[in-house]
């Protein structure tokens, strides 16, 4: 596909700021394909055959960031593969928790796209907590108990924020404080979009 027919918005945020629960919301509201690199890579090391389950088991459970090889084919199928079902050559597509480091984001920019704009949920590390141990009781994910996310906060705050500042000096951060409840953070999220899309 080319990289004029495609829109990205890149939605970042630190572990349990609320990137999934949104972007499900406005996928609902405006039609875009929602990629969680996270569910991708969940699913990959899931898939019978794949030479990177136990690589992306181990970086999963660690909070480390999976090479960005793995992840940025990953996306770059799942977009071709819902252009194709769709018989389109055009798609929206929100890029839910990439890039995440910098090599990541530098490698996706130069062989798919640059993004439109990134849309950043801002939490406080004790309400991420909260939030995460509360769905660790029920979600099964290897990641999240208390020590896993110790570890995806502090790869948060040392790998993923430089891209967030590297994105903020491109002028392309838009900033939503992701701590009041779902309803009241996808209304500013709306505010924020109208601003930009128009
Ligand atoms: N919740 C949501 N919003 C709320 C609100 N406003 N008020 C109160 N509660 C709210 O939400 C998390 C929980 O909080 C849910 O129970 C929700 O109901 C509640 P969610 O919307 O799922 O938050 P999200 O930000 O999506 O949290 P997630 O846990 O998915 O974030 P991560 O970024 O940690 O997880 P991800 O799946 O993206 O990545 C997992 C791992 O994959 C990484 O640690 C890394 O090891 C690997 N990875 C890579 O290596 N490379 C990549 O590019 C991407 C991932
Ligand atoms: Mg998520």
């Amino acid at each position: 596909f080319s990289p004029t027919d495609v829109t990205v918005i890149f939605v970042l945020g630190g572990p349990g700021a609320g990137k999934g629960t949104q972007c499900a919301r406005l996928v609902r509201d405006y039609g875009f394909t929602h990629l969680s690199a996270g569910d991708l890579l969940r699913a990959e090391q899931d898939r019978p055959g794949s030479q990177y389950g136990q690589l992306i088991q181990d970086c999963i459970k660690n909070g480390a960031i999976v090479p960005m090889e793995v992840t940025v084919a990953l996306l770059e199928n799942a977009m071709r593969d819902t252009l194709t079902a769709a018989r389109t050559r055009k798609g929206r597509f929100l890029i839910d928790g990439f890039p995440r480091k910098m090599d990541q984001a530098v490698k996706f920019e130069e062989v798919v796209c640059p993004a439109k704009m990134v849309l950043f949920y801002d939490c406080p590390e004790e309400e991420m907590e909260r939030r995460l141990l509360e769905r660790g009781k029920t979600s099964g994910r290897a990641d999240d108990n208390a020590e896993s996310i110790r570890k995806r906060f502090r790869t948060f705050v040392e790998t993923s924020m430089p891209v967030v500042d590297y994105f903020e000096k491109q002028g392309k951060v838009v900033k939503v404080d992701s701590t009041p409840g779902p309803d009241k953070v996808y209304e500013a999220t709306r505010g924020q979009l109208r601003r930009v899309f128009g």
